[in-house]
């Protein structure tokens, strides 16, 4: 299929799910400058660009080496042009111009502080910055940005605030204790929960910015009712200070997703990761500091879907759940893995792209099986 694949000493799978991506690894110096370019690209609102750098930086990363000749990585999936030109630069002169010159552009750096506000992502940080704000000591001192955010005020607020305390990374052992505190709560209201710790954690990191804890009970029926009788519980305690909560509407979709995982007969598209969840902010016990915690209730038939996709990494989950619909013809989703067929009678193209699918689907099945 790809010709030129073997003048690469390196593997070159299509999708960057199937490369392990270390933390620390052998091409740290390119890796840094290509997160720089793409959180620029991220920043500017240039989506398809930063995709497209997290995508290779995935695949330097991968290398098991440290690379030194751009040829061993030339005929790689997921290097394209541009990154393969950034790249190119770095091995012959150490440093990418463009990396250097995003790095030191006074907006990108203006919004990199803005965004390290709780509550401000890129379309929050980019207003500021065009309202005319350069600090986020004149974002304290002159609030009338709160009109142009009246849905994401109060959250920006608590991020103001506690500006320090959240950016702060949390340890993985506060991570477990905090867990172990949830969960006694959890446990108290719906004896018999299960928690599992996802997020950085479960992938390792020696520390977070959040903790993500994910709940489910056997008993379908009780656990959607553990979520607002948590929060209380520990908003009574003063542990939970403030909580961003969604939690599902039943909706059709909504019970067809809630009851069942695994669908192969369904005609249109369910709604996807619509778990019930509760983005908190939490007086930690622990280290006395205030922390995000990210609250999530399933029921158990969905748990394994739902660990999966809160265990991240994001560019992860991304990958697989392309290499899912493309590769497979399943829709993968917090919820379970989907088969959905379209409604009207297929046409000759979608025949065999089915039937691709299904050799795709077996041959996956005997792999996994023997
Ligand atoms: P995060 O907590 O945002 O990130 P992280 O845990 O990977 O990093 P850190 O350790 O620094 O906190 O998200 C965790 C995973 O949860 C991420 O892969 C994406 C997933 N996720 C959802 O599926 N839905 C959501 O609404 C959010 C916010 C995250
Ligand atoms: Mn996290
Ligand atoms: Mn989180
Ligand atoms: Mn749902």
């Amino acid at each position: 299929e790809d010709t030129n694949a073997s003048a690469s000493p390196f593997s070159n799978p299509k999708y960057v799910c199937f490369l392990p991506v270390p933390r620390q690894h052998s091409n740290m110096h390119i890796t840094d400058q290509l997160a720089c370019i793409e959180d620029f690209y991220f920043l500017s609102g240039d989506e398809s660009r930063a995709l497209a750098m997290r995508r290779s930086l995935c695949v330097i990363a991968a290398l098991p080496r440290r690379l030194t000749r751009i040829q061993d990585i030339q005929s790689l999936h997921n290097m394209g042009q541009s990154s393969r030109a950034i790249v190119k630069e770095i091995l012959d002169k150490g440093r990418s111009t463009a990396a250097t010159c995003m790095a030191n552009d006074p907006k990108y750096t203006t919004m990199l502080q803005f965004r390290s506000i709780y509550g401000c992502g890129q379309r929050i940080a980019q207003a500021l910055y065009e309202r005319g704000y350069r600090t986020i000591a004149e974002i304290c001192a002159d609030r009338s940005w709160v009109a142009d955010f009246p849905l994401s005020a109060e959250r920006l607020e608590w991020g103001l605030t506690l500006h320090t305390e959240l950016g702060s990374q949390v340890p993985r052992d506060e991570v477990k204790q905090l867990g172990d505190c949830v969960y006694k709560y959890a446990n108290t209201i719906l004896p018999g929960v299960m928690m599992t710790i996802g997020g950085g954690y479960r992938r390792g990191k020696p520390a977070s910015k959040d903790c993500d804890f994910i709940f489910t009970h056997n008993d379908s029926d009780a656990i959607e009712f553990l979520l607002p009788q948590l929060l209380l519980q520990l908003q009574v305690a003063g542990l939970v200070v403030h909580a961003n909560t969604q939690v599902g509407h039943n909706t059709p979709e909504r019970i067809i997703n809630y009851h069942y995982p695994i669908i192969s007969d369904f005609t249109h598209r369910p709604l996807l990761d619509c778990t019930d969840r509760s983005f908190t902010i939490f007086k930690s016990p622990v280290s006395g500091l205030h922390r995000r915690i990210d609250i999530i209730c399933v029921p158990r038939t969905q748990y394994a879907y739902t660990v999966l996709a809160w265990t991240g990494s994001k560019q992860f989950n991304r990958s697989l759940r392309l290499y899912a619909e493309r590769e497979l013809g399943w829709t993968l989703s917090s919820h379970g893995l989907l088969q959905i067929y379209s409604e009207s009678g297929d046409s000759e193209q979608q025949q065999q792209q089915h039937q691709h699918h299904q050799q795709k689907s077996e041959q996956l099945g005997r792999t996994h099986n023997g």
